[in-house]
């Protein structure tokens, strides 16, 4: 009885105290890659103010895009010509490349295979074209060419089971291929955007993309890639839509956070601006292993809740007991993963 009724406490004192703090913990953030000062930069995803300056040193050779691979960031390195690896905190892991791969920019993962644009034929690489590797083992998989459709490949974008790529050079601006590089046809194609690099779905679905010649971040409507508006944004390079609904967009000095209300931009990171990707820190926790802290770890623990012994998973401290202190681990840990 008196383990029950303990049981029952615990869970109500449990589910007030996560009312309090859902949400207040999650470690999601925006990463890029600072091409200047070589080192990864954290920004908050809901404001874009930066959270943490230098999360790790990064090898050089202009890195470019910073994306997440389960448990490890691969980095592009656009005159390394390689795909750099990296623990969550910082170990070098290897390299995809350089052999086959120069003067590579955007990537994307996509059904565990990873899209990397590629520009150079140095190094075997296939000029312009799209080189895919296995994200699990690092095994190339081929390319596809974009030569004459995206002949200066620099970004990649999902949408549904098409893929859209940018290009430095027309035409295209931006073309739509197959998940196998089949063309789809132009997606957008004009003189009011030129040299796109990065492009990210904006919070009403439709395309930002980043003009680095035109200047400007525009938005493309998703169907027709027609342009619906667009901002000042001097060489344009990265681009993220915020969840407060202003656009944090990078450029030779940095990154800025574009407000539509006031129309204006302001500096909120001095460097090397480049691609903006999301980061979602695993931490302690995680008890099922699914790389997010929710209800389902919570629950784990409440069952097993005054159980003793070795190699409990729920015994997150390690200190033979399923107790408060696990509880708590798992309490102020939860949303990060997810
Ligand atoms: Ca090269
Ligand atoms: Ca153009
Ligand atoms: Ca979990
Ligand atoms: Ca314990």
């Amino acid at each position: 009885m008196e383990s029950q009724r303990s049981f029952w406490l615990h869970l109500g004192w449990l589910l007030a105290v996560l009312l309090a703090f859902t949400g207040a913990f999650g470690q999601t953030y925006v990463m890029m890659p600072d091409s200047t000062n070589n080192r990864l930069v954290l920004f908050d995803p809901e404001t874009g103010s930066v959270v943490n300056n230098n999360l790790f040193g990064l090898a050089g050779g202009t890195p470019l895009h910073a994306l997440q691979v389960g448990n490890e960031i691969w980095v592009s390195e656009q005159l390394g010509d390689r795909v750099s690896r990296w623990s969550l905190t910082g170990d070098f892991l290897g390299a995809l490349g350089p052999s086959g791969l120069d003067n590579i920019r955007g990537m994307a993962l996509i059904d565990g295979v990873l899209y990397v644009t590629n520009a150079g034929t140095a190094n075997g690489a296939p000029g312009a074209a799209i080189v895919k590797f296995d994200a699990s083992t690092g095994t190339p998989l081929g390319f596809f060419s974009t030569a004459g459709l995206a002949p200066s490949p620099f970004g990649i974008l999902r949408d549904g089971e098409t893929i859209l790529v940018s290009s430095a050079s027309a035409n295209d601006d931006i073309h739509r291929f197959d998940l196998n590089g089949n063309s789809l046809g132009t997606f957008h194609n004009s003189t009011a955007l030129n040299f796109v690099e990065q492009m990210a779905f904006d919070a009403d679905g439709n395309i930002l993309a980043a003009g680095f010649s035109s200047n400007n971040v525009v938005v493309l409507d998703r169907d027709t890639g027609a342009i619906l508006r667009s901002f000042s944004a001097p060489g344009a390079r990265g681009v993220f839509q915020l969840r407060n609904g202003n656009i944090l967009w990078t450029n030779s000095s940095g990154a800025h956070v574009y407000n539509p209300s006031t129309g204006t931009s302001t500096l909120v990171y001095a460097g090397g601006g480049r691609y903006l990707d999301l980061l979602a820190l695993r931490v302690e926790g995680d008890i099922n292993g699914d790389g997010c802290v929710d209800d389902a770890d919570l629950l784990q623990v409440l069952f097993a809740f005054g159980q003793t012994g070795a190699e409990l998973p729920e015994d997150v401290n390690g200190d033979g007991v399923v107790d408060d202190a696990d509880l708590l681990v798992v309490l102020f840990n939860f949303g990060q993963g997810c």
